[in-house]
């Protein structure tokens, strides 16, 4: 399905509606790669769970390149550049953009407001209609972490909260959104991140017996390396205790609509400066009237 056929549960000014064209959706990342859409089935179970995994995205080439990185940032920092010591450096800025959270990005995060008017589209094709927040990695050996639940209840919370998700027939828009790559396998049980399904849209409080990890409410995966986890802060989620051979190399990227930043964070600006334009307009002033790269901006 085409983004334009979706549609708006409220238009605006007497009814004009809300909806752009297809134009208003990058169909291709800052790289030139073709971007990859959310199926029918994906986009189902986020918005029915507030977290959805997508296995095996990258080759392992790219995981190799990515995970010899982050073992830089966490074991060798003074081997790296000081603008890419960070999970964003070397080659993991590539996954900042990568054609699949593009997909994503542009169904739940994006909202693509226009009056029809004055006001164009909050993205095209050559700038993104959402924001990147922040940026950070995890490398856990066995006995890292703690099981810490936090968030829930997305749809009763107020817009300035940021960990909010809001549902309307054939849209749905989740406002802080995270995109964690694994870089190592993940078995389930064994340290991966826990999530109550279906909580980021509960009308309850989440009853005490949440707060152990054995309540049957909380879920986690098993994955290949190179697997993306979208997941809205508005669902009750929760790191755990990493129990593996192996350590648990990931990376923790956030995004936001185009008008909301919670982080106090920007990305360094030799690094900022090195990305091509397109990559460049996730982190674009924080407003919302107007606040679109035009082509002849760019
Ligand atoms: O460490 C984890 O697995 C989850 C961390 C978390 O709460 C988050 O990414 O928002
Ligand atoms: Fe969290």
């Amino acid at each position: 399905m085409k983004y334009s056929d979706k549609y708006f549960a409220l238009d605006k000014d007497l009814g004009r509606p809300l909806t752009p064209g297809t134009e208003a959706y990058a169909t291709h990342n800052s790289t030139g790669r073709p971007v990859v859409e959310l199926t029918a089935e994906q986009r189902y179970a986020f918005d029915l769970r507030g977290w959805l995994l997508i296995e095996g995205v990258l080759s392992q080439d790219e995981i190799a390149a990515a995970k010899e990185h982050i073992y830089k940032v966490h074991h060798e920092p003074d081997s790296l550049l000081a603008h890419h010591r960070s999970s964003m450096g070397g080659p993991c800025v590539e996954l900042i953009d990568h054609p699949v959270i593009v997909g994503f990005m542009n169904e739940f995060v994006y909202q693509p407001f226009t009056d029809g008017v004055k006001t164009p589209p909050l993205g095209n094709q050559w700038s993104y209609g959402f924001r990147m927040e922040m940026s950070f990695s995890q490398y856990r050996a066995r006995g890292d972490g703690k099981f810490l639940p936090h968030n829930g209840n997305g749809m009763m919370r107020v817009p300035g909260d940021h960990h909010t998700y809001h549902a309307f027939p054939g849209q749905a828009h989740s406002c802080l959104t995270r995109a964690l790559w694994e870089l190592n396998p993940v078995a389930r049980g064994q340290g991966g991140t826990l999530f109550v399904s279906g909580s980021h849209k509960a009308a309850f409080v989440g009853p005490e017996s949440l707060r152990s990890m054995d309540s049957p409410f909380w879920q986690d995966y098993d994955c290949p390396a190179g697997s993306v986890l979208f997941f809205t802060e508005a669902v009750t989620h929760s790191s755990s205790v990493w129990d593996m051979d192996h350590p648990r190399v990931a990376i923790f990227n956030s995004y936001n609509a185009i008008g909301s930043k919670w982080h106090n964070w920007d990305p360094h600006p030799e690094l900022l400066a090195e990305m091509p334009p397109m990559r460049q307009t996730m982190f674009r002033p924080v407003y919302v009237g107007g606040n679109v790269v035009k082509h002849d901006d760019a």
